[in-house]
């Protein structure tokens, strides 16, 4: 198949999530095009069947804003007809979806019928999307996509509480490549982070809001009282000066390491003893899962579909939103005790192959096969 996908080429989940899909896909032998702003960050170096496509915006003096989806759709209808696009993916539904609609009925006209799947990933239904400025375009374009799928089951209820959604969502769980995230820990590494063989614990987000990375350094400060430890804060964003000051005050900056947004996931966790994530919303968290995946236990809340990827007591631990206490303890019970640590390290690995690439990948080729099938000739 022929495929165009559209993300975000950023660090988020969404972007990450569809290069690596592009990128699975391409190596079965699908050819593949990239269509987005910037290259993302994880499609790096040459891949055979991957092409990519920047979007271009040019700018006008009389645009305090330029005109994103005007040029994400234009691009689109010229990759489309250019290169024989089958199907359209779009990732993250604002402004993909309805740019995706756009340039569907552009080509409409030219006789050529190109179907949109639309994959929802979280804040672009239960944040941005909702919001009243974005919300009857988000709805309207994802109604007019031809398949709609989201990342969890808690997302897609959420999706259907929140809009007037009038067709089926299928629920196609994020995956992991267990086997690219299998790493012995790199020794020296592992001591610039943790000189004294200290426990390691680890973040890693966007920073944002709605991670609640307050509750990191809380739970981490608890933790630090019973046990030799490190804090590993991975990502940026607007809050990590918030982390930073909260790390400060609470007189825990020594321990506590910001190294930025990182590429080499897989080598990171490969150090790391424990994974926090204390979120007020998760529609997956597929930095848990890459977690998991690396055998990294992880404490995080009950937020969203968090339920759907973690054992409770096996994997890790959930705690309500904001309930810094029981998720101290939580920590501390897995990294108190060596054995249970390594318990709960083989459960988080051995559970994250439910969600390995390999079992994931078909069910999006058989949508695609769906989809097809009932495009009109
Ligand atoms: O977490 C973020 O803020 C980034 C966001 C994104 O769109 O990149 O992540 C969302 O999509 C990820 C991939 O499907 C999910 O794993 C994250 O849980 C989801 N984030 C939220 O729902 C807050």
């Amino acid at each position: 198949m022929i495929i165009g996908i559209v993300c975000y080429p950023t660090f988020g989940g969404s972007g990450v999530l569809a290069t690596e899909l592009g990128k699975a896909l391409a190596q079965k032998g699908h050819q593949i095009h990239f269509i987005t702003y910037q290259q993302p960050v994880r499609l790096n170096g040459f891949i055979p069947n991957i092409f990519y496509h920047e979007v271009q915006v040019p700018t006008y003096p009389l645009f305090d804003y330029p005109p994103y989806e005007t040029a994400l759709a234009s691009t689109m209808v010229d990759v489309i007809k250019n290169n024989n696009l089958q199907l359209l993916h779009v990732h993250y539904a604002i402004p993909h979806a309805s740019a995706a609609y756009m340039a569907k009925k552009i080509l409409e006209l030219e006789g050529i019928h190109i179907p949109v799947i639309t994959t929802l990933h979280g804040t672009d239904i239960t944040l941005v999307g909702r919001d009243k400025t974005y919300a009857p375009v988000v709805a309207f374009s994802i109604n007019q996509s031809d398949a709609i799928t989201a990342v969890s089951r808690n997302l897609s209820d959420e999706t259907f509480k929140t809009f007037k959604i009038e067709k089926p969502i299928e629920v196609i769980h994020n995956f992991v490549d267990v086997q690219r995230f299998t790493r012995k820990p790199i020794d020296a590494f592992k001591k610039v982070i943790a000189p004294n063989g200290e426990r390691i614990l680890l973040h890693v987000s966007n920073f944002r809001r709605i991670k609640r990375v307050q509750d990191v350094v809380r739970i981490f400060n608890e933790v630090r009282k019973h046990i030799s430890a490190k804090l590993l804060f991975v990502g940026d964003g607007p809050e990590r000066t918030t982390a930073e000051d909260l790390s400060r005050q609470l007189g825990i900056c020594d321990d506590t390491i910001f190294v930025g947004k990182q590429e080499q996931m897989e080598d990171i966790l490969a150090i790391a003893d424990l994974f926090l994530l204390t979120s007020e919303y998760e529609s997956f968290g597929l930095a848990a899962l890459e977690a998991m995946a690396s055998g990294v236990p992880v404490v995080s809340t009950n937020a969203g579909g968090l339920p759907e990827i973690m054992i409770d007591g096996k994997t890790g631990f959930m705690g309500n939103v904001g309930d810094v206490e029981t998720m101290s303890r939580y920590a501390l019970d897995i990294l108190e005790d060596p054995e249970r640590l390594e318990e709960f390290k083989r459960n988080a690995a051995e559970h994250a192959k439910t969600f390995d690439i390999n079992r994931i990948i078909p069910l999006y080729e058989k949508l695609y096969d769906e989809v097809l099938s009932h495009v009109e000739v």
